[in-house]
């Protein structure tokens, strides 16, 4: 499917909607979630155009998964847990609700979060 430009996180990218950016580089960006599952869930988005993993380009997931990996030690470190989980949707029928790729960053177990 055509990659929606009106889509809230390309919204956030250009400016037009704010955030609470916690990391920007060339790539990718990091923000915080407006609707948190878990204290301190973050969202990682790539700035390259993409509704899912599949769309992207692979330098672009090169650069998305280094920013996830700098973000989730620095969110395990503020947020002072053990663990963390990371989630990933791609698609509606998945559970998709912004069409921009996007990870989740829950500093959480997986058992707390499937009893909320
Ligand atoms: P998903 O269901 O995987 O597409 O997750 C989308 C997430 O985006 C969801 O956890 C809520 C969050 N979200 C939706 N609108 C906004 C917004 O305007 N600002 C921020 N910061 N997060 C948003």
């Amino acid at each position: 499917m055509a990659y929606d430009t009106n889509n809230i996180f390309a919204k956030i990218l250009r400016g037009e909607i704010p955030c609470t950016k916690v990391y920007e580089d060339e790539h990718t960006l990091a923000f915080m979630d407006i609707m948190p599952q878990a204290d301190g869930h973050t969202l990682v988005i790539t700035k390259e155009p993409a509704e899912t993993l599949l769309d992207l380009s692979p330098e672009a997931a090169a650069a998305w998964i280094k920013t996830v990996q700098k973000v989730s030690k620095a969110v395990k470190t503020a947020m002072g847990v053990e663990g963390f989980v990371l989630m990933q949707l791609n698609g509606a029928a998945a559970g998709q609700t912004v069409p921009h790729v996007h990870f989740h960053i829950l500093p959480s177990s997986l058992g707390a979060l499937m009893t909320r």
